[in-house]
């Protein structure tokens, strides 16, 4: 009768110590991406839920099928931290800069800083009338603290219509996140916020 329980011991002990491992930075970062969400000024529409429309669709910064990743397969980086943005006027040049918690800046000029990276300038960057950039963290644990994510037009004076409307989307950790800006000769730059 004893031989056949230890199985159940084995099995027991197994999950004891899964329960046990201890919980690393890396995991810490995770949960506070998970928890972190878009903020922006009034005039900025944004968004936490996410409704599925379909496939995904490549280019539109929208996470078309809801799966926590944004325009997955369509040859962009990723990362825990993934942000885009998307505009349809092939000529309009419109340019993401992020300011790190610690006050450093990662744009076209700076390409590259602390695990973030600027992904396509368009449309500069060869991008086929598909304009679409972003700034992903492809490292392990970004700092805590506050991200300012600003959209701006490079040149307004550019415009051939009265604005442009820029989708951002975005991924914080496991779920993905939307805003929709208009940027205008006369608001030429739009300010998102999250904290990690
Ligand atoms: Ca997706
Ligand atoms: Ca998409």
């Amino acid at each position: 009768m004893l031989r056949n329980y230890a199985p159940v011991y084995a099995f027991v002990a197994t999950a004891s110590l899964l329960a046990c491992r201890p919980v690393s930075a890396a995991d810490v970062a995770a949960q506070r991406a998970d928890r972190a969400a878009f903020s922006g000024g009034a005039g900025t529409e944004v968004s936490r839920s996410c409704v599925v429309t379909g496939v995904e669709t490549c280019f539109n910064a929208i996470d078309d099928n809801c799966n926590g990743l944004v325009d997955e397969g369509c040859g962009l980086k990723t990362g825990m931290i993934q942000l885009l943005a998307a505009w349809d006027e092939a000529s309009v040049d419109v340019d993401l800069a992020l300011e790190l918690p610690s006050g450093a800046v990662v744009d076209k000029s700076n390409r590259n800083r602390d695990s973030f990276a600027l992904d396509r300038d368009c449309p500069k960057d060869g991008c086929s009338d598909q304009n679409e950039e972003g700034i992903v963290f492809a490292g392990g644990e970004p700092a805590a603290g506050e991200y300012t994510l600003t959209v701006k037009l490079a040149r307004p004076a550019d415009l051939t219509a009265d604005g442009v409307n820029v989708h951002v989307g975005g991924r914080l950790g496991t779920h993905s996140h939307a805003a929709t800006v208009r940027l205008t000769v006369a608001h030429p730059s739009e300010v998102l916020k999250f904290v990690l």
